[in-house]
């Protein structure tokens, strides 16, 4: 007989994990402890700290009704040691396993230091591969060798093959494999949304909430407006509601915007994703079956499939391909500190305030809200890439540094030199304008662009091109741009600097 003690971490929390799959509950304990570390290595939202141990306790409960043995370090434990490394070598002295198994950690930081604990135990511990991905790092090394480019669109096809989904035998559904030109809508002001319903907290929720405002009061985000789910059951009835009310229209007015309108027509099942309530499979087969079905259309399901399959799986094997020195790049060498109303939500610029206020209340904002306006904001500002990755890191349900990361340093800030992406987004007020309503109740006027009441983002935008133009000129994909901008007079361009100079000061 043997005796195997098995972690499972916070965004764990899978019946599935490749870390339980031998479990022998007659032998077998299975660890998992609430850690002061991990409540504070970045001082995570209110909300997705109450998400996660309220979510990890239904799990160790669900555990238990199956017959396994969980030893559950609650935070207020006296005996907690307050880390991860440190739970496990006192749980080590109290059940003297044979070995000790570890599921992979999500973020680099994390499986550092267990490896480290792994080297000074005195017991085996075998690290598993985390199984509930479509891929493994070995996968994205193998597809990233001698390539120049890291593009998403080559390995979100080849995962469609290698998946099967949306595959008509060795040809893409509807014989295409993108349909993102016609999933750029703005949405019709007469567009009824659908209703969305919540998850009210019960009882353990409630619990953890009180020991959440005790411990980490000064912590980002209110907790009022909390309901996401914390058990798998729920998350399920939550992707259903999505599916049926949500999906048909994802595509269309994925990238819209409306003022005081977080959801949409978004999933919001990104948290459960990233903590194993759901797992990505289980989700693109859910949404291909109702377009088999015929209860969504091809561009809204493909859309959706796309963003699992091919983003979430290419940004994390993006990260583990190019960690640690991912974290470390500033390719526009930016250093200008956040402002203060990234905390606050107090600006006069109606899009930021939007998106802020509504981040702090609910933990969430949809991805062109996160692209193009806080990350377009951060980008054109010329923010510290750091202090735009830690913002990104506290502020949403669903941030954990192997997906927050890449999206970030790569795709919004272009911190990466254009690893990920093949230029930056940058843009003007144009684009907000024309994806949301937020415009009409701004003090800013979009369509002027220079003096005092232009839309910043306007003049910070051209002044980022020539503030950027040694790093961007030679970019075949912002040729014209610069085209147009070495065709201004030379007062008009001295003009931009001056504005955003003067603008920049302000904010700090
Ligand atoms: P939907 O729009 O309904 O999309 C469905 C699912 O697709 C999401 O749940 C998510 O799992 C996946 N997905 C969509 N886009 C991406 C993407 N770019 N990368 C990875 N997965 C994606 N996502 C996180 O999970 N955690 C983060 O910390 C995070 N930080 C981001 C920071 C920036 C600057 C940007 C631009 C994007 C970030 N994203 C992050 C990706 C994306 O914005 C969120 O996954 C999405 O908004 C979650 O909401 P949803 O579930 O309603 O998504
Ligand atoms: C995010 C988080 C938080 C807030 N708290 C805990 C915790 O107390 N115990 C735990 O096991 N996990 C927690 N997590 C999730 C971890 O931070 C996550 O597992 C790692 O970042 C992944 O490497
Ligand atoms: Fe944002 Fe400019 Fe529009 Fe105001 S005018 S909402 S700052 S894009």
């Amino acid at each position: 007989m043997t005796k195997t003690l098995r972690l499972v971490l916070g965004d764990q929390l899978s019946s599935s994990l490749a870390g339980l799959a031998d479990l022998d509950r007659e032998q077998d304990v299975i660890l998992m402890a609430e850690v002061m570390a991990e409540c504070t290595y970045v001082r995570h939202h209110k909300q997705k700290i109450v998400l996660i141990l309220s979510a990890m306790r239904h799990f160790a409960e669900s555990l238990r009704g199956s017959g396994a043995t969980v030893d559950y370090v609650t935070l207020d434990d006296k005996a907690n040691s307050g880390d991860m490394p440190g739970e496990l070598r006192r749980a080590v002295e109290r059940h003297q396993p044979d070995s000790l198994v570890i599921t992979c950690c999500g973020e680099y930081r994390l499986q550092e230091a267990l490896e480290a604990l792994a080297q000074e135990l005195d017991c085996p511990v075998e690290f598993r591969d985390d199984d509930r991905f479509f891929t493994q790092a070995a996968d994205f090394a193998a597809w990233a060798q001698g390539r120049k480019q890291l593009r998403m669109e080559y390995w979100y096809r080849e995962l469609r093959k290698r998946s099967g989904l949306l595959m008509e035998g060795d040809k893409p559904a509807g014989d295409r494999w993108n349909f993102d030109q016609e999933n750029r809508k703005s949405l019709p002001k007469t567009l009824t949304l659908p209703e969305r319903a919540g998850f009210p907290p019960d009882e353990t929720t409630k619990a953890v909430m009180a020991l959440v405002e005790t411990h980490f009061a000064d912590h980002f985000g209110g907790l009022e407006a909390f309901d996401w789910a914390v058990t798998t059951a729920d998350a399920e009835r939550a992707l259903e509601a999505f599916i049926e009310d949500c999906l048909p229209q994802f595509g269309d007015y994925q990238d819209a915007m409306r003022a005081g309108e977080a959801k949409l027509f978004h999933g919001l099942i990104s948290p459960y994703l990233n903590i194993g309530l759901l797992e990505p499979r289980q989700v693109c087969d859910a949404a291909e079956t109702a377009w088999r079905e015929g209860k969504a259309p091809l561009n809204a399901v493909e859309g959706f499939i796309r963003q699992i399959l091919g983003w979430r799986e290419y940004v994390r094997g993006l990260y583990w391909h190019c960690m640690p020195d991912y974290a470390e790049g500033n390719a526009l060498e930016a250093t200008r500190p956040l402002p203060a109303f990234f905390w606050t939500a107090e600006t006069e610029m109606a899009c930021l305030a939007d998106v802020i206020g509504q981040t702090r209340d609910r933990a969430y904002a949809h991805h062109i809200q996160r692209l193009m306006v806080t990350g377009t904001f951060a980008l054109l500002a010329g923010l510290d890439p750091k202090a735009v990755n830690e913002w990104y890191m506290i502020v949403y349900a669903d941030a954990f540094e192997w997906v927050e990361l890449p999206n970030v340093q790569g795709m919004a800030l272009f911190a990466d030199g254009g690893i990920m992406a093949s230029k930056p987004y940058a843009a003007s007020g144009k684009y907000i304008d024309r994806m949301s309503d937020y415009c009409k109740g701004c003090r800013y006027d979009v369509k002027q662009t220079s003096g005092d009441a232009a839309c910043p983002f306007n003049y910070l935008y051209w002044d980022f091109l020539q503030r950027n133009e040694g790093t961007l000129r030679g970019n075949p994909r912002l040729g014209r741009i610069y085209h147009t901008l070495g065709r201004m007079e030379a007062d008009k361009r001295a003009g931009f600097t001056r504005d955003a100079a003067a603008f920049l000061d302000s904010m700090e």
